[in-house]
């Protein structure tokens, strides 16, 4: 397969300004019309050929003008379509014949439970018909469906509804026209027999927006969290950004059958089904939060995204690294900052900081890439997330909010590069950002070294701070980054110290933002009375690793007192992980240290702390965290070692965890308020680690809570508990009583599918093999692959990582038979074996095998085939 650079990136050779299609589908496949009309582009070389992509077309029809091509005048290749010499404006008319209902890749026009969807982003289109499928051509699309009246009652596209009528045999048709010129990715379709959910929006400008949602009939009663979710996103965008939106429609479709969580076509987004729909006794708190965050995403995209998009892939993050920052704001102001930043913290360091470690380590703006679709990665959508957010932090609040409106001033009805953007940042700010700039160039996460010095006698406390970034495929000498750095210093008391970088200074700040530039740099602070405990990287204000050498001590002064609460969790999983690491591979009577159990008991009993956060707290580190965290990983030990600390713990604190849920056992109705959510959490937490050593008053709460639970959260929570206790004949009949309850609800039945096939316990392969042969399992449906093998494999290590690895045999053959239907889906599972060199021995071994298995199959996807290769390169 071919490697695109993004150092070959020419401008298009000629652009399309209007794009008419019509699409007539029928159950044997689809008629695609299209005329496009083009000219040369100015600015490019002139003289060259028309070249348009195309994947799986039947051509039917090729016409210039109206005029048919002669078969001399065009050649098929194999990925397009090619017009030696065409003039300097003229009108192409393509007949293509597809057939979506043999689509399981799911890219381009498909079929999921009965009705047309589409999904192009990235190349998607390419598979409807022949186009210049790149981001950088923006065209405004006319769109006429026509297809059977009774079947497909509902006809959708981009834009608004301009016309539809009835035609012959029981066939009708709605044209739709978008008055945006958008880039082919943003084109969408739907046809279906779908109920229609309808709600209002009125703009800060006083516009009357139709918000619609379209679902299948038996999810009616699942619309109103995403549409509320929808309109808090909508005034919010106006609020915070000065972003009003654009169309007199937004319509919001649920598909079951989709590979990722959702795609913002514009004013026609789809989504999972999993990603948008809700009720209180179907969908868990942690359901209801994901939606709310991916419907304000998708929502966000109609700005940063749509009206200025991509100028090429290699840009992805500039739509994606904004919008998830722009997410992560809103669900901040949705509900708690901190936990929200522990949330961030939490994925970036268990999973971005692997990704960054590992064999397909890119920076936020990639170099290359074989198969775009193997780069919608955390790296550009989380890294790239807190390299905007760090501009945030240098600029501060009001700079950056000018920065912004000046990129969508400046850039509206455009296709830009990240550069583009951090150029509008330095000139709305006046600030420099030309070292900044390396942080979408270099990949790798930058390790912070701390060290510090207290002077009694000067009354100086100074940090010295030196940074390196480790090399990484393709990059082995890395530069210094600029790194916001900010820091707190706690007296003895546990107040806030005044930070003085000049001595004598009064109304000196209590939390300062360090600029780290330099390979190595030293602060002074002074008039420290005081020998303090340092706070360092409050709010994990820059992605990086810290190596400090707290002690013990320091860490549990530091989980009480720091004013910084995203801190205080931190220090309590440094401790954790102390502790934790210390018990690895020692004799199963080593006892935890005490410390750690009175801080815990602490968390348990202080009915003053702020609920979500000691919930929060309450969650050792995973064992996904603790692999990140190891040289050379040992699965088994550390499962064996994070066990150990989490039964000691339950067994010293039973008194208080029992406590602890009764308290927190609300009555009433369902609301996923932040409190509401934190009890839910809290008392969950209290009632899994009771059944985790087994304690049988508990076992009687947790079979109580499953017979009697009024929402899915307290639902789920039992099960999973049950799901991971040793109380056997519990396990079973809560399982089949949960299933017989929801067999007709997909959305649930895969929460069923990845509670059994994500618990060590329940989750043995054999068990999990027994999954795949359940009739509600189906290899065509992502999710149900995602709550089966995926979870298997993301959450249930000690199974997956089988000292005789059959885990990563089962994985590969799955792979294998999943590559020829849908690629993207196989190579994303290929993930959870690409960091083999970091395992010890035995495991490294096998994933290798693995890979090596994987690798020899000839014909393998571009998708697969990438990411197997650079993990054995
Ligand atoms: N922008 C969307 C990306 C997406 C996608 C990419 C590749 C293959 C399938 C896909 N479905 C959606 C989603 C988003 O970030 O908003
Ligand atoms: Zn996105």
């Amino acid at each position: 397969p071919r490697t695109i650079y993004l150092k070959d990136y020419k401008v298009p050779p000629y652009l399309v300004d209007h794009v008419d299609l019509r699409f007539e589908l029928f159950e044997e496949g689809t008629r695609v019309y299209n005329s496009m009309e083009i000219r040369r582009n100015p600015d490019a070389d002139p003289g060259q050929p028309l070249e348009l992509d195309g994947e799986g077309l039947e051509l039917e029809g090729l016409t210039v003008n109206g005029l048919p091509l002669a078969p001399s005048d065009f050649e098929v290749t194999s990925g397009g379509l090619r017009i030696e010499k065409v003039s300097d404006a003229f009108t192409l008319g393509v007949v293509t014949w597809i057939l979506p209902q043999d689509n399981t890749r799911l890219e381009g026009l498909y079929k999921s439970s009965g009705m047309f969807c589409t999904q192009c982003e990235a190349e998607g289109f390419r598979w409807i018909t022949y186009f210049p499928d790149r981001p950088d051509i923006m065209a405004r699309f006319r769109t006429r469906v026509e297809a059977d009246k009774a079947r497909y009652p509902i006809l959708l596209s981009n834009g608004n509804d301009v016309d539809r009528g009835d035609l012959e045999d029981g066939r009708h048709f709605v044209t739709w026209e978008d008055p945006f010129p958008k880039p082919c990715y943003l084109f969408a379709l739907v046809a279906g027999d779908l109920v229609e959910k309808r709600d209002r929006f009125k703009t800060q400008s006083g516009r009357d927006i139709d918000l619609r949602m379209y679902v299948e009939p038996r999810n009616a009663a699942k619309c109103d969290h995403a549409l509320d979710s929808l309109k808090r996103a909508m005034r919010w965008d106006e609020q915070i950004y000065g972003r009003e939106y654009d169309l007199d429609i937004f319509m919001i479709v649920a598909v079951d059958d989709f590979n990722m969580g959702a795609m913002e076509n514009k004013g026609l987004n789809i989504f999972n089904s999993s990603c948008v729909l809700a009720s209180a006794d179907t969908a868990t708190d942690a359901a209801f939060q994901r939606i709310e965050a991916i419907v304000a995403h998708e929502y966000f995209h109609n700005w940063s995204g749509n009206r200025v998009t991509c100028r090429d892939w290699f840009q992805l993050s500039l739509k994606e690294g904004f919008t998830v920052f722009r997410d992560s704001q809103f669900s901040s102001d949705m509900g708690s900052p901190t936990v929200k930043r522990i949330e961030d913290a939490t994925l970036l360091r268990t999973a971005q900081f692997a990704e960054d470690s590992g064999p397909m380590a890119h920076p936020v703006r990639p170099d290359s890439y074989i198969e775009i679709s193997n780069f919608y990665t955390l790296t550009v959508y989380e890294k790239g997330a807190e390299v905007v957010r760090m501009i945030h932090t240098l600029l501060g609040e009001a700079d950056f909010r000018k920065g912004s409106d000046l990129y969508f001033e400046r850039h509206d009805g455009q296709a830009v590069t990240t550069d583009d953007f951090v150029k509008a940042m330095e000139d709305a700010s006046g600030r420099d950002l030309s070292q900044f700039r390396l942080w979408y160039q270099q990949a790798g996460t930058p390790v912070v070294d701390v060290t510090d010095h207290y002077d009694e006698q000067a009354r100086t406390y100074t940090l010295t701070l030196s940074q390196h970034v480790p090399p990484t495929p393709g990059q082995s000498e890395k530069q210094p980054q600029h790194i916001p750095f900010a820091v707190g210093l706690i007296g003895e008391r546990g107040a806030d110290l005044p930070l003085k970088l000049e001595a004598g200074a009064s109304d000196a700040p209590r939390n300062r933002v360090l600029e780290l530039t330099g390979a190595e740099q030293t602060f002074v602070f002074h008039d420290v009375a005081e020998r303090p405990v340092p706070s360092l990287l409050r709010g994990f204000s820059a992605p990086v690793k810290v190596r400090y050498p707290w002690s013990r001590d320091q860490l549990l002064f530091l989980m009480s007192h720091d004013s910084d609460g995203f801190n205080r969790w931190d220090a309590g999983q440094r401790l954790a992980v102390d502790v934790i690491q210390s018990m690895l591979g020692q004799p199963q009577e080593q006892t935890v240290d005490p410390r750690l159990v009175t801080a815990f008991r602490q968390l348990l009993s202080d009915t003053d702390l702020d609920l979500a956060l000691v919930a929060k707290m309450l969650h050792l580190p995973s064992e996904a965290y603790l692999i990140e965290l190891s040289d050379v990983a040992d699965v088994q030990a550390i499962h064996s070692a994070r066990t150990r600390v989490l039964n000691q713990l339950a067994l010293e604190l039973q008194d208080e965890l029992l406590a602890c849920y009764l308290r927190n056992r609300e009555d009433g109705d369902y609301e996923p308020t932040p409190e509401a959510i934190a009890r839910r959490s809290l008392k969950n937490t209290a009632l899994g680690w009771l059944l985790h050593i087994n304690e049988e008053e508990a076992r009687l709460m947790a079979l109580k809570q499953f017979e009697s639970a009024t929402n899915m959260t307290d639902q789920a929570g039992a099960l999973r508990s049950l799901v991971n206790s040793d109380f056997e004949a519990d396990r079973s009949k809560a399982l089949d009583a949960f299933y017989e309850r929801f067999s007709d609800d997909p959305q649930v039945v895969e929460q069923w599918f990845s509670i059994q096939a994500g618990s060590p316990r329940a989750g043995t392969l054999p068990a999990v093999e027994a999954l795949l042969e359940h009739p509600a399992f189906d290899w065509k449906n992502p999710n149900k692959i995602r709550s089966v093998i995926g979870a298997f494999a993301g959450q249930n290590l000690a199974n997956f990582h089988a000292e005789d690895c059959s885990g990563y045999r089962f994985l590969a053959r799955h792979i294998l038979a999943l590559d020829s239907t849908n690629p993207q889906i196989a190579a994303r599972l290929v993930a959870p074996l690409t960091r083999w060199r970091n395992y010890g021995e035995v495991y490294r071994e096998g994933m290798r095998a693995a890979l090596e298995q994987i690798q020899a199959r000839p014909d393998l996807s571009k998708d697969v085939y990438e990411v197997v290769h650079k993990s054995l390169k």
